[in-house]
């Protein structure tokens, strides 16, 4: 496969890099953090997105070398912006994939992580999707456990396109629920999709977290989170997902910092 031997020298040839995209409080109105989302510049096809290669990483296991590489290349990054800004962002939101979660040293490739790019737990947030809840329940609760217990903070993706199932999201120790995008995006068109996003909302208030919306793109898609009281957004209203310089000069330049 012509795809997963670019993908092996992707690394290698420093093709990756990452964009980060301003999270903001509904609160304040101010930005908060970033998520961190991967980028693939072949050299000969351009920039392809990780919803293309991220599937085809899982599938041959290249996704946790590249999970790795992503993990700690946004921890020195968080770092950087620790020692070089006076008001650096609080937090840096990361995507996991099932497989690297899996990985039996998984903990200790944090722990090193953490402490190699010397960053605090809790300025660290993982994303997890929804799927990934669905076998192996015990081990899972456990592992996250030992995140949290590491003051990582953790939030489930898409929340709403997958099935995790209503009967453990309860006993999964987690932070947030994000609102999948498709549910936002609907909102004021007179379908169904505020109700949707708004029983989501609902549910993270009832387990005593908090939920972030994503893909919010409009005005109308922001007055409707805030009268939901769901706590924080991302999307293009905002802003999207920056370059390194661009990021850096936002953290600079962001009087709300
Ligand atoms: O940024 P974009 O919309 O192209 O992202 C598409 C998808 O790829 C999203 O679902 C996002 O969560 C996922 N993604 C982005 N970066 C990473 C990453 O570093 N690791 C994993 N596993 N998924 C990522
Ligand atoms: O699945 P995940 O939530 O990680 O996907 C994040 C992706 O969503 C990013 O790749 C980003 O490019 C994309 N994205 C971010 N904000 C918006 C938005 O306002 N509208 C749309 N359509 N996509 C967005
Ligand atoms: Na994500
Ligand atoms: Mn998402």
């Amino acid at each position: 496969l012509q795809i997963e031997n670019d993908l092996r020298q992707a690394a290698v040839g420093q093709e990756f890099h990452l964009n980060y995209q301003p999270i903001v409080s509904l609160d304040t109105g101010r930005i908060i953090g970033f998520e961190a989302l991967l980028r693939w510049m072949h050299p000969e096809r351009g920039l392809i997105s990780p919803s293309q290669f991220i599937p085809i990483a899982e599938e041959t296991g290249l996704v946790v070398p590249i999970g790795e590489w992503v993990l700690y290349t946004a921890c020195s990054q968080m770092k950087q912006w620790q020692t070089q800004f006076s008001h650096p962002p609080a937090k840096l939101s990361v995507n996991l994939s099932l497989k690297q979660l899996r990985e039996p040293d998984f903990l200790e490739r944090i722990d090193r992580i953490l402490t190699e790019t010397e960053i605090a737990g809790e300025s660290l947030n993982l994303e997890l999707t929804e799927s990934m809840l669905m076998d192996n329940v015990e081990e899972l609760i456990f592992v996250l456990g030992q995140l949290r217990a590491r003051n990582i903070r953790l939030s489930i993706d898409d929340f709403g396109t997958g099935y995790s199932s209503l009967s453990y999201l309860h006993r999964f120790p987690i932070d947030y629920l994000k609102v999948d995008r498709a549910f936002i995006s609907g909102i004021g068109t007179g379908g169904k999709s505020r109700q949707i996003a708004a029983t989501i909302i609902s549910l993270a208030h009832q387990l005593g977290i908090k939920a972030i919306a994503e893909g919010v793109e409009t005005p109308t898609h922001l007055q409707n989170l805030q009268a939901l009281n769901c706590e924080e957004a991302q999307g293009y209203l905002f802003s999207k997902p920056l370059d390194l310089a661009a990021a850096e000069s936002l953290i600079l330049t962001n009087p709300q910092w």
